[in-house]
């Protein structure tokens, strides 16, 4: 490392949506640690019903960790690989709600009825709602969204105590395999004082990122989960996605997620919801997305978390199983994945790799020396790190930028090949194709 060279912290996050715990320990040694990513968001862990659909990771039947997606050994082993490769893990706490459907056994031989997960909970932990079906009908109703249920799934009363101490010995449990964080599944769906309070239960200090997504004019907020911990940014994912379309890439530097602090706020293009119902980019909108992953990254608001998962044309589809248990991950070659094969495991987070450094590198530092011009903008962050974007779909850039880099020859982070960047008395020149960008830092 050069003498500037700083103590790079870990910052980026990537969702590894329905991988096998086995696939994430290989990849936390080849590619997360050795890139700098500082956690791992898992599919949930918990045993669920049967079935090729990829949600029924989120119909809870038990809290074994018995799943699609690994053993209790091998989760254990998973996070004790991600760990020796310096990366948090973070599970998703699928705690609002139980299985949805009448009845059956779950993927580890938990036989239940709807209401019914014997020696879990019975009939009296659930809410029982007086809309006509019993779902959520208005999300002007805070009393609706949080005591009736989501798409028939049975909805834990969590304000009694006796539902909190069994939510609390599940989370407990995977906090003493090592889980260092939780998504809070559905948390806008529970009092933001029974997420509170149950957080505050669980040993230790784990990260809490819980769900809300923010709807306009709704009565449940992602501010009134701060108190409990850090909230993903829904808006900021919208917004980003709606940026790039429209070239005005420079308003990435503006954006923030109403009043969530940046430190409490986690970032992202997409994740498994929006991927499909569409209301952000994903790999199906292949020049867009990469720049809104480049954007993501680039900022200094939030804590960015990326995404891999697998193509797929029906939304229901579940990741390539055998017997019931997903299969290992392959990941397709990079560049090849414009028009994936269903199925195909995309493991878009990849191609950002080098960025994550980059943005371990540069820190919390504040964009500087900030250039505009069309469809293009560029910045320092601090003075180890410059990037540069083109959001011009068809026109390519070479600005001469002024930098706080030291001189020298820099590689960029997006192309570790090209090294051919040459910073001297604090002036670069960069060129960028269309769509893409040059990051460049002090290594
Ligand atoms: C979430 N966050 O709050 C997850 O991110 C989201 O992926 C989950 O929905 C949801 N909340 C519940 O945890 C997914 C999927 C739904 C699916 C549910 C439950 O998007 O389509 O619902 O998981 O598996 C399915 C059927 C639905 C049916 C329900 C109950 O699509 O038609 O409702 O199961 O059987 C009758
Ligand atoms: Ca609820």
């Amino acid at each position: 490392p050069s003498p500037e060279a700083p103590n790079a912290t870990p910052h980026v996050g990537v969702q590894l949506f329905q991988w096998p715990w086995a696939s994430v320990a290989r990849e936390c040694t080849e590619v997360l640690g050795p890139n700098q990513f500082a956690f791992v968001l898992l599919s949930p862990a918990q045993e669920h019903i049967q079935g090729d659909q990829w949600w029924t990771s989120y119909q809870p039947v038990s809290y074994q960790l018995e799943s699609k997606l690994g053993t209790r050994a091998g989760f254990q082993q998973m996070v004790a690989a991600c760990h020796d490769a310096g990366v948090e893990v973070v599970a998703d706490a699928v705690i609002n709600h139980m299985a949805g459907i009448d009845g059956g056994t779950g993927v580890a031989g938990s036989a239940f009825t709807h209401y019914d997960y014997p020696g879990l909970y019975a009939d009296a932990d659930f809410h029982h709602c007086d809309t006509a079906s019993g779902d959520i009908e208005n999300y002007l109703d805070q009393q609706q969204i949080q005591e009736c249920e989501l798409s028939n799934l049975a909805d834990l009363r969590t304000e009694d105590a006796a539902v909190r101490e069994k939510i609390v010995a599940y989370l407990d449990d995977l906090v003493g395999l090592g889980v260092d964080g939780f998504r809070i599944d559905a948390a806008k769906h529970m009092r933001a004082s029974d997420v509170q309070a149950i957080v505050e239960q669980v040993d230790g200090d784990p990260l809490i990122i819980s769900e809300v997504i923010r709807g306009s004019g709704e009565p449940v907020q992602p501010e009134d989960y701060l108190d409990a911990g850090s909230v993903f940014a829904f808006q900021f994912a919208k917004d980003v996605s709606g940026i790039v379309p429209g070239g005005a890439v420079y308003r990435a530097l503006d954006l923030v997620d109403g009043d969530v602090p940046s430190e409490q706020a986690y970032t992202f293009v997409t994740n498994h919801d929006t991927e499909r119902n569409r209301q952000t980019l994903s790999y199906k909108d292949p020049d867009k997305y990469h720049l809104a992953n480049v954007l993501l990254l680039a900022v200094p608001y939030g804590t960015p978390v990326l995404y891999g998962g697998y193509a797929f044309s029906d939304p229901d589809a579940g990741a390539p199983q055998a017997d019931g248990v997903v299969t290992p991950v392959d990941c397709a070659e990079p560049g090849a994945i414009e028009y994936p094969e269903p199925g195909t495991w995309l493991c878009q987070h990849r191609a950002y790799a080098g960025l994550a450094q980059w943005a371990a590198v540069v820190g919390d530092a504040e964009p500087q020396n900030v250039w505009q011009e069309g469809y293009a903008v560029a910045f320092d962050r601090g003075s180890l790190g410059l990037i540069a974007i083109n959001g011009n779909s068809t026109k390519a850039i070479e600005p001469e930028l002024t930098t706080n880099l030291p001189d020298g020859t820099y590689c960029d982070a997006l192309a570790p090949d090209d090294c051919s960047h040459e910073v001297r008395d604090g002036r670069v020149k960069v060129a960028v194709a269309p769509m893409t960008a040059v990051a460049l830092y002090v290594p």
